[in-house]
């Protein structure tokens, strides 16, 4: 089995903070997305989304999307479980990895792609096309991340981490909102004490550590 990846890329270190939070040791191909090396040969038709991180599994299977390729690995690795362990946590923690990621993380993906002069000519993940960098993307990240704490905050009381009082692959998409955030330069709305803590607890963890 073997990842692919790229240690620079936010996507790469979500893979790479589960499999330190695990103690896992794998087989790790860098690829340089900034050279675009996962879209030569033979990686290009590996993962036919042309993006990292992705996993090949021995019979020549080949998984990407992070969460995918970390559900995986829980799969083969279960002890110390970031999917939750029973029936009623595991929904708990695949509804805030959807919410993380379909209302935070990605419009905060988009808007960087197309703020960030590097983007040109690769706003979409996985391509080199010329579409034009639009800002507005970034306005409507900034009014769904306003949004999106404001919802979780008031959920947020009583618990030590967004899914409850363990530890979860969602508070690891989590650190990557903030990580994102702190390029854009995006506050945590004023009144969102709980989603402080939350971040504060998440960057002084070790397996989110990166340089
Ligand atoms: N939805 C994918 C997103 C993967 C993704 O966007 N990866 C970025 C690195 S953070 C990439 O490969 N970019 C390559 C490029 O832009 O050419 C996942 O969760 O793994």
């Amino acid at each position: 089995m073997k990842l692919y990846s790229f240690s620079l890329a936010p996507n790469g270190r979500r893979v790479t903070a589960f499999l330190n939070e695990k103690e896992i040791e794998l087989d790790v191909v860098e690829l340089n997305a900034r050279k675009g090396e996962q879209l030569k040969e033979p990686y290009k038709s590996m993962n036919t989304f042309n993006c990292v991180p992705f996993l090949e599994l021995d019979d020549g299977t080949v998984i990407s999307e992070c969460l995918s390729i970390c559900r995986y690995l829980e799969g083969i690795h279960p002890s110390i479980p970031l999917f939750g362990e029973s029936n009623k946590e595991q929904a708990i923690v695949d509804m805030w990895c959807r919410r993380i990621e379909l209302d935070a993380l990605t419009p905060l993906f988009y808007a960087v792609r197309n703020t960030v002069p590097f983007f040109k000519d690769r706003v979409l993940a996985g391509t080199r096309m010329e579409i034009r960098q639009e800002k507005i993307f970034l306005e409507r990240a900034i009014d769904m991340i306003n949004l999106f704490f404001t919802r979780v905050e008031k959920d947020f009381s009583g618990k030590e981490f967004i899914c409850g009082n363990f530890f979860s692959v969602a508070d690891i998409s989590g650190f990557f909102v903030f990580a994102a955030m702190n390029m854009l330069k995006i506050e945590i709305p004023d009144h969102c004490n709980n989603v402080k803590k939350w971040r504060d607890k998440l960057f002084k963890r070790k397996s989110l550590q990166f340089d």
